[in-house]
């Protein structure tokens, strides 16, 4: 029985040696020191051991399970450590390392048109102001001089969300705002998202973008307004690009005008973008109403001033030959990635 155990104590030793993880010296601990492990199966066999045996006998199984248990331990730790350190070292990261670059948006493209018309007009002194797109009928409409029953403010044509409470169908509220709470000089644009009950086709979308810019101080004269115009269209378009102006009517101007500019396909020349005219019509402007200036806390017999508005969609159409509105709208990836 003796030799038995010494040779189960030896057994023991070298499989314990030989576990290569933790998991397989924990199922070599079960087969040890479970109830159906060798030892166990020993320690029964003492009843046909003599009584003058049995102790010492006990006694060596009892120590040869305590040398198991020591072993098993020590080559656990043993095994512990080296996992660890393996796992370490397969799971290291190089935080030098380079990586490959994520995908990376871009600005759509009427945020850059936005963004470029804007340091156009603050680079001639102009702020950027802006304001709620949901707005009251007084600012949208009333102080614009466009009293009730104008055509403009049918239903079929603005979103009302209430009886007085219109999604702004243009960014002039901005500025009638800004004329009520500030005194002149007043030198503004005013960017921003607006809304018209359109159907959404090539050319039209209920939710499009417009800046408008205002000026009002003494002596501000349609001269002024064309030259900042002509500036504009420089700055937009390059050199060469020059304005023509044309008469027409606005409630909240008067005189009023709609401007081209020199066809930036052809540079003037005539060609299909400007339908052979050499001509893009791109904005429309005037002297501000004296009615509008009085309305909005301005004394039109001190001050001039003057307006104007522009669409980005159109803009950003023809700056990259976009056929179709829709295009702008509809977050293809493969049409947005190209504006970088
Ligand atoms: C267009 C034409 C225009 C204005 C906007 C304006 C604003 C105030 C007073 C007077 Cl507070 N005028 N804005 C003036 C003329 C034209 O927009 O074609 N927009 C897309």
């Amino acid at each position: 029985m003796q030799e038995k155990m010494q040779q189960i104590l030896d057994d023991a030793r070298r499989a314990i040696e030989k576990a290569a993880s933790t998991a397989e010296l924990e199922a070599l601990r079960v087969q040890l020191q479970g109830k159906k492990g060798s030892l166990t199966q020993l320690l029964r066999g003492m009843g046909q051991l003599s009584p003058e045996e049995r102790p010492r006998m006990g006694a060596l199984i009892n120590s040869a399970r305590e040398d198991i248990a020591r072993m098993l331990e020590t080559r656990g730790a043993a095994l512990k450590k080296e996992e660890r350190a393996r796992r370490l070292r397969e799971e290291a990261v190089d935080v030098t390392e380079p990586r490959a670059f994520a995908h990376q948006g871009t600005l759509h493209p009427i945020s850059l048109v936005q963004a470029e018309l804007v340091d156009i007009f603050t680079g001639m002194g102009f702020e950027v102001v802006e304001g709620p797109e949901v707005e009251l009928d007084t600012y949208n409409f009333e102080l614009l001089n466009l009293p009730k029953n104008h055509p403009a403010r049918d239903a079929q044509d603005s979103f009302y969300i209430e009886d007085n409470i219109v999604l702004r169908t243009h960014t002039s509220p901005v500025q009638a705002r800004t004329m009520l709470t500030r005194k002149p000089p007043i030198r503004i644009v005013c960017p921003g998202r607006v809304y018209r009950a359109d159907e959404l086709d090539a050319t039209h979308s209920p939710v499009f973008h417009q800046m408008e810019g205002l000026v009002v101080d003494r002596d501000v004269t349609m001269g002024d307004l064309k030259g900042t115009l002509d500036a504009f269209a420089q700055g937009l378009f390059g050199e060469g690009i020059t304005t023509r102006f044309h008469p027409s009517y606005f409630p909240f101007t008067e005189p009023s005008a709609e401007v081209d500019l020199t066809c930036m396909a052809c540079r003037g020349k005539g060609c299909r973008v400007c339908k052979g005219t050499g001509w893009i019509e791109i904005l429309g402007c005037g002297m501000v109403n004296p009615r509008v200036l009085s309305m909005c806390g301005i004394d039109p017999d001190v001050y001039t001033g003057f307006a104007f508005g522009m669409g980005l969609e159109r803009i950003a159409m023809l700056k990259y030959g976009i056929s179709d509105m829709r295009l702008l709208y509809e977050g293809d990836l493969r049409f947005l990635r190209q504006f970088r």
